[in-house]
């Protein structure tokens, strides 16, 4: 009996669930579903054996320690884009060359959100994982279970791997960034990152909260009642199955007609609750797109059309100066609020003073601004207008707006400087790169806390965090005892972390976390910095005159070296090189990095790099072994192809490094 009633309240609510979260067709009122899941709850409670794990209660589950990897059973690919009409057509022409004329194509909005992959046992859910780098990805089941577009049973006992994206709607997205922001935390940047954070979460009864969806795009069927031929047959089978599909996709007879879809959406997708960044062209055919097959990285049956990137313009009110660790002069626009690409934007990049002078950027002009890939949108223009000729031409700040010292030139940099050592804003961008997480990666201590620490004269320079006591951050307002405890282990961790990350952290100008790992590599020990000459320096692959010049400078500076012994006082452990690599295949081979890698990002391929013992360096010699060359690789290449240097594409050096 309450068997039965268990059963038949978790097919009902399942049913609801379904038609409001996949169907988007609500049957009952959220009163009357939250009556039932009640009892249900209650039920359970009081009958164990009798749960199971499709029922509504067990979409969320315990907090994780971490994420596991997984290998993908299927390659997650890439697309091929374009901004262009006229490069569709020529795709769909090599296509029809070998299939005749009026090859049919499926039309979908590319969602941007997180690909991910489903994998269904039986019916049942039984993992899911992020895209990773196509090959290998995240495991994140348990969150992905308690979104409700994804069914923990399919309407069928079948063996299916589906692929998706997750996105948080715009409007959930609004809504979860004016709570953050009156909770005191950090607003997220756009829907996608929203959902990133979102899917990140350890306890999954936080990402039980963030309203997040799902929409399935590609269906691999292992085994089914069907095997469909053509991929919106594919598609139509997995809303079947229970899946939830973009309303959106449309069948189309030729590439005129997938241009067609995309002109269309260019303009209406504005009026959609989630993020599009541009449409996908698929073969319909199934037995077309096996013969068509793969590129290293995409498949030949399928491209993406991207939405030109969105510019707006609004009004330059001022131009505000940024100091960074080094001293350098940033310029940013500060500009009346307007609604870029899903985000408010009130601020954005003028590189420099030379690119002021390049758009003749003058306050109270009206200005373009973009913003494509990066986050940060930058000013590409000044809009004509009569007014411009009469407004004042923009005066270079002659004096640091922190400190009052002159802004100076540098001989062969673009940029100006403050170069006063004791400059506030210059102390504090230092501060806050020491405890960042590519330096010393001192969780808890961020920009706010630097800034308090700071005001109240207890931290000045790095050295300084490594003083202080518990009772030191109980004098920081809102602080209790417990994150005053955490900020201080958090420091005091920090004395163990690798000699290079040391040596990043000290902001030596031009020094960044590549270099210092070159450097780290020659030199293991901080007594060897002490001690090596110019020369010796420069010798190094990748160490430039200047870099050399500026690594002996702070490395022969009192007040460094007594910086440096202090340090050591204080418990750092300088002798961890943290250099030894895991294996040694690589051992004597130096690799140059250029352009975009589509399955990981430059520094991941450093890291597998070293980890098999070779190096990398950031420039191009006779004494480079291979040059990596992703997507949009420029004058590294061109240098590669004229020393003769083997050149790997990201497939071969897969391969090369036993990923593939
Ligand atoms: C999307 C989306 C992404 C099939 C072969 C490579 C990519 N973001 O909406 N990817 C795909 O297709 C795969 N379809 C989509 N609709």
């Amino acid at each position: 009996m309450v068997q039965e009633r268990i059963n038949f309240l978790r097919d009902e609510l399942n049913k609801y669930s379904y038609n409001y979260y996949v169907l988007d067709n609500p049957l009952i009122s959220d009163f009357e579903y939250d009556k039932l899941y009640k009892e249900l709850e209650e039920l359970e409670r009081q009958n164990p054996l009798f749960i199971t794990p499709d029922s509504p209660t067990q979409r969320v589950g315990g907090i994780s320690t971490g994420f596991s990897e997984v290998r993908h059973k299927y390659r997650l690919y890439s697309l091929d884009n374009t901004y262009n009409y006229e490069e569709l057509r020529k795709w769909y022409e090599r296509i029809t060359k070998e299939f005749g004329s009026n090859v049919e194509l499926v039309c979908e909005l590319k969602i941007d959100g997180l690909a991910i992959a489903l994998t269904y046992h039986n019916g049942q859910f039984v993992k899911g994982a992020t895209r990773g780098n196509g090959i290998v990805g995240e495991e994140i089941t348990q969150n992905l279970r308690t979104i409700k577009a994804i069914p923990l049973k399919l309407f069928e006992d079948a063996d299916v791997e589906v692929r998706g994206e997750i996105y948080m709607p715009k409007t959930s997205f609004e809504k979860l960034n004016e709570e953050n922001l009156a909770n005191g935390e950090k607003p997220f940047a756009n829907p996608r990152n929203a959902a990133a954070g979102s899917l990140r979460q350890l306890d999954s009864s936080i990402t039980a909260k963030r309203d997040l969806s799902m929409f399935t795009y590609t269906p691999i069927i292992e085994r089914a009642l069907k095997q469909p031929k053509t991929h919106w047959e594919g598609i139509q089978y997995v809303k079947e199955l229970g899946f939830k599909v973009n309303p959106n996709i449309r069948l189309v007879k030729d590439i005129e007609g997938a241009i067609e879809y995309c002109k269309e959406w260019e303009t209406k997708r504005f009026e959609l609750d989630y993020a599009t960044d541009g449409v996908v062209i698929k073969v319909n055919n199934i037995a077309y797109q096996n013969e068509l097959g793969f590129t290293s990285r995409a498949p030949k049956w399928a491209t993406a059309f991207k939405f030109p990137p969105e510019e707006i313009s609004t009004t330059l009110r001022d131009i505000e100066i940024g100091i960074g660790k080094t001293g350098a002069v940033t310029p940013v626009a500060i500009l009346d609020p307007v609604n870029l690409a899903g985000s408010v934007v009130s601020r954005a990049s003028l590189h420099n003073f030379d690119e002021i002078k390049r758009l003749d950027v003058r306050i109270g002009d009206r200005v373009l601004i973009k913003k494509a890939a990066e986050i940060i949108p930058k000013v590409i223009k000044v809009c004509d207008s009569p007014e411009h000729e009469n407004l004042p031409l923009y005066q270079l700040e002659k004096t640091c707006p922190s400190c009052g010292e002159p802004i100076q030139e540098i001989d062969g940099e673009v940029n100006l400087y403050c170069l006063n050592p004791n400059c506030p804003a210059v102390l504090k961008a230092k501060l806050e790169y020491w405890a960042s997480k590519e330096a010393m990666d001192i969780d808890s201590i961020g920009p706010s806390v630097i800034e308090k620490l700071y005001n109240l004269d207890l931290v000045k320079a790095p050295i300084d965090f490594y003083k202080l006591t518990v009772d030191d951050f109980l004098k920081l307002d809102l602080v209790k005892e417990k994150s005053a405890n955490n900020m201080y282990s958090a420091i005091q961790t920090s004395k163990t972390r690798p000699l290079s990350r040391f040596i990043t952290a000290l902001s030596i100008r031009n020094v960044g976390k590549e270099t210092a790992e070159l450097l780290v590599n020659e030199l293991p020990t901080i007594e060897d910095f002490k001690r090596v000459n110019i020369e010796k320096l420069a010798e190094i692959d990748g160490i430039g005159d200047k870099i050399a010049r500026n690594v002996y400078e702070f490395f022969h500076n009192e007040h460094n070296l007594m910086m440096l012994d202090e340090f050591e006082k204080l418990g750092f452990d300088f002798t961890n090189t943290n250099s030894s690599p895991k294996t040694d295949e690589l051992s004597g081979k130096t690799f140059v990095l250029t352009g975009t890698l589509q399955s990981m990002t430059r520094d991941e391929a450093s890291d597998i790099i070293k980890s098999k013992g070779g190096k990398t360096s950031s420039s191009v010699s006779k004494k480079t072994s291979f040059v990596i060359a992703g997507e949009n690789a420029g004058s590294k290449l061109d240098k590669a192809q004229d020393l003769g240097v083997i050149i790997l594409n990201e497939d071969e050096f897969l391969s090369m490094v036993g990923m593939k």
